[in-house]
Parts: C-alpha cells; structure tokens; sequence
C-alpha cells in the first residue's frame, strides 16, 4: 500500500511545527502510522547541512550556494527518510519542502524560479506531496509569534534567515501565495491568523478528504 505524503509550509512563525503535532497525534488515535520530519534537515547529513544554512555565523553565505544546500540536503532526505516511509504505507508530515525553496531562495532571494524547479525535481527524483498545506500569515504577526518563543529559551538567538528584513520576509510570503494559485489542485491555503484549535480543524478535515475518510 503507498503511503500519503504531506508538505506544511509557510512563513516563519506560521505555526506550522503545532499543526503538525496536532495532526499527528489525531491520525495516531485512528491507528495510522506517522513520520514526522523536517527541511532542512530529517537524516544525519541533512542535519549537518542544516547547521551550514542556519548558522548566524555564515554571513559571507551566497545565494547560489544557499538553494543548492537546500537541494542537496532534500535529496538526502527524500532517499533515506520520504520514498521509504511512503513505500511502507505510512503518512509522512513534512515541515517545509520544495515550495519554501520557490518562496525564500526564488520570491526572497530572487533566484530564477525555473531553475529552482528544475533543482527541485532533481532534488525529488521523483517525491512530490500528496498534499501540501500552506500557512499564510503577515511576517510582523509571525516574526512576532517566533520572538516571544525564543524569550525563556536561553541561548536560542535568530537563525540566519529569520534575521532577514521584513522586505523579504513579505516576499516571501507572496511567494507562497503565487506557489499556492499556480497549483490549486495539491496546495491548499490556511489562514494561520485564527486560533490554533480552529487552524486545526480545518486541517483535518482537508487530511481526511485526501485519505479518503
Ligand atoms: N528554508 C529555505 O529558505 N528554503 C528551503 O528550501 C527550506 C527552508 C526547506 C528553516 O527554519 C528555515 O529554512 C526557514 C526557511 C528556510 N526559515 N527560517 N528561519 P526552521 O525549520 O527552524 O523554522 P520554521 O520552519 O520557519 O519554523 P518556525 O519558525 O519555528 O515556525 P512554525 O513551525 O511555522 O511555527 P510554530 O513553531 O508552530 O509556532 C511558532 C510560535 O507561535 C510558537 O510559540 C507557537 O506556540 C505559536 N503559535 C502557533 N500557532 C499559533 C496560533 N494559531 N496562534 C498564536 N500562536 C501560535
């Protein structure tokens, strides 16, 4: 039995990681099994890139360079953690995916975005979301929501993409937006204004329309 893979993407700050903990502990009461994972990130390699893309420290970081960690950390991930769990028949809740790519190193960074389509397909080798999820909320609510996390966490500062401006932050999120119409049919926009138990419901009812329940 092929399993269902599903992508949250969105700002930073969308709530997307508290979706995806809800959603899942939801399917595991209905006995599915469930994979959760990350971009950047999910496998020990991809991690490692990870800590390369986020560091604060990586000022001097080009854009080129950046995309293509994020390409090559998602082939990592794709081979070792997606295409198997899928294989096995479980459901795979992906926090970010080829679509923030399109939105932060495409809208944000201004890199071509049919060259990171292309980046993106040889990433996936052939992975794409059953489903994908969009949180679309203003940058100054979302970066806001991500301060008040980091007070009481000590040590925890701004990663190297969260200390871009609200210039950016706001091109990306029309990035998003633009994903989102392009392809109606697997993205599905949510207002991640509201409270998170309402932000819930209508996820479920959307997860529960793609596994036929
Ligand atoms: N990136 C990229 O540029 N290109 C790529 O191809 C990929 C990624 C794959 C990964 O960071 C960074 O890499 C990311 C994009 C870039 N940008 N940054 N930075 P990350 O994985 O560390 O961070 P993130 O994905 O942006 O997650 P986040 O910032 O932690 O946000 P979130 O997961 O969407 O939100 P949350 O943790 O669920 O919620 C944030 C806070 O808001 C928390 O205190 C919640 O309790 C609260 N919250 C959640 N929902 C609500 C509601 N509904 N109301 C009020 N408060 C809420």
């Amino acid at each position: 039995m092929k399993g269902i893979f599903i992508t949250f993407e969105g700002p930073d700050g969308a709530g997307k990681t508290t979706q995806i903990k809800m959603l899942g502990q939801a399917l595991e009461k209905m006995d599915k099994i469930v994979i959760y994972t990350r971009e950047p990130g999910g496998t020990s390699i991809s991690e490692e890139i990870r800590s390369l893309l986020l560091n604060p420290c990586n000022k001097e970081m080009v854009d080129r360079t950046e995309a293509l960690l994020y390409a090559a950390a998602r082939a990592q991930h794709v081979e070792e953690i997606i295409r198997p769990a899928i294989r096995k028949g479980y459901i795979v809740l992906c926090d970010r995916f080829t679509d923030s790519t399109i939105a932060y190193q495409g809208f944000g960074r201004g890199i071509d975005i049919d060259f990171l389509r292309e980046l993106n397909e040889m990433a996936v080798a052939g992975v794409f979301p059953d489903l994908t999820l969009i949180f679309d909320l203003a940058p100054d609510v979302g970066i806001g929501r991500i301060n008040e996390k980091r007070v009481g966490q000590a040590g925890e500062g701004k990663d190297r993409i969260e200390q871009e401006n609200m210039d950016f932050h706001a091109k990306v999120r029309c990035g998003f937006r633009e994903v989102a119409l392009s392809e109606p049919q697997r993205c599905k926009v949510i207002d991640a204004g509201r409270d998170k138990e309402t932000i819930h419901s209508e996820v479920i009812q959307l997860v529960k329309e793609v596994l036929g329940l």
